[in-house]
């Protein structure tokens, strides 16, 4: 594993130092190093398990067979692509979160001389996806497949983020408005998409299969999404900061997290009146309130039993699946989240 993950980040090396020497553009010494800084700053810093997950489950698909260097170095580039996606939406989600920390450092925006120069970094990050794929995929058969499937997951993913920020329009702020319904329709298009499905599907694509045959799979998979979503939004306030390398901002940003949803389920009119008074604001006292809310209704408890169930019927699913190569890819997705910590 620890030799999976040295081997994955070699390959980053080569794409860096490829995306450096692109010959559509005359690199100077002084952009050269903006870029460099940008991506080693902003890319490879995660948990690295959306990159790691098309390794994993390209060999699984493989049903043991020993991958050649050539699968694993190609599988690694897809591996890639998909952390380039993450980072090019975490550093625009910050700006719009108006987020502090991000993998343990200040989030990139903060960093002096930065600011909104991070706009233009997000787009570059973004372009660079393309690349990579024509560098290493032009001329194979999936080559526009893999393009179709970047864009459709990107497209999903921006429309996830645009519906988790127009519920927070200053001005607008309705609480009445916030229910698991909304809540689930936000998450599987922000998270679940580039989350889940897509490491599993490029992995697909590129052993040959067709997407199209696999709808139970991803199905599946966005199940398995808004679960980890639901984590996150739990992580957000419940989390410890130095673990998760990010100090929460959704109490203060209005947001349409789970743990509100459910506060607002189990409220009486008085507590409820409290999170309508609460809730959205930027000062420290009023998230404390919603806080001692929280802990006064128990929602803690109220995800852990959310946690437990979800594990069991994300279960059941995966053992009703006919293959069983399929069935290891999705266990081991299961498994690497299950009661995760960050
Ligand atoms: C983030 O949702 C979704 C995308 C597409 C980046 P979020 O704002 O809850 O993420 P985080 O908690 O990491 O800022
Ligand atoms: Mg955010
Ligand atoms: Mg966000
Ligand atoms: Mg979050």
């Amino acid at each position: 594993m620890a030799d999976l993950k040295s081997t994955f980040l070699n390959v980053y090396s080569v794409l860096k130092a490829e995306l450096l020497q692109d010959p559509a553009f005359e690199y100077t010494d002084v952009s050269r190093q903006w870029i460099e800084r940008m991506l080693d700053y902003n890319v490879p810093g995660g948990k690295l398990n959306r990159g790691l997950s098309v390794i994993d489950s390209y060999r699984l698909l493989k049903e043991g067979k020993e991958l050649t260097e050539d699968e694993i170095f190609l599988a690694s580039v897809l591996g890639w692509c998909i952390e380039w996606l993450q980072a090019y939406f975490l550093v625009l989600d910050d700006i719009m979160d108006n987020s502090v920390t991000r993998r343990g450092q200040p989030c990139w925006f903060r960093v002096p001389k930065v600011g909104m120069i991070a706009v233009n970094d997000g787009v570059l990050l973004r372009n660079h996806i393309p690349r990579m794929l024509k560098n290493h995929f032009k001329g194979k058969p999936y080559y526009v497949n893999l393009l179709d499937l970047f864009n459709e997951v990107e497209f999903q993913t921006a429309s996830g983020q645009m519906i988790d920020l127009i519920t927070t329009i200053e001005g607008e702020k309705d609480l009445s408005k916030y229910a698991l319904s909304l809540h689930r329709r936000i998450v599987q298009y922000k998270t679940a998409y580039y989350s889940f499905y897509l490491p599993v599907a490029c992995a697909l694509v590129m052993s040959g299969e067709d997407l199209e045959n696999h709808t139970v799979v991803k199905d599946t998979l966005v199940q398995m999404g808004i679960y980890f979503q639901v984590q996150d939004d739990y992580l957000d306030c419940f989390g410890d900061p130095e673990t998760i390398g990010k100090v929460g901002t959704d109490i203060e940003d209005f947001k349409c997290s789970w743990l509100v949803v459910k506060a607002l389920e189990l409220c009486n009119e008085e507590q409820k009146k409290l999170l309508h008074e609460a809730y959205g604001k930027p000062d420290p006292e009023n998230v404390a309130k919603v806080k001692a809310l929280y802990k006064e209704l128990n929602i803690e408890g109220v995800f852990a039993e959310y946690e437990s169930q979800s594990y069991a019927e994300l279960n059941a699913t995966i053992e009703a699946h006919p293959s069983k190569s399929i069935q290891a890819v999705l266990k081991s997705f299961l498994g690497k989240i299950y009661k995760r910590q960050k």
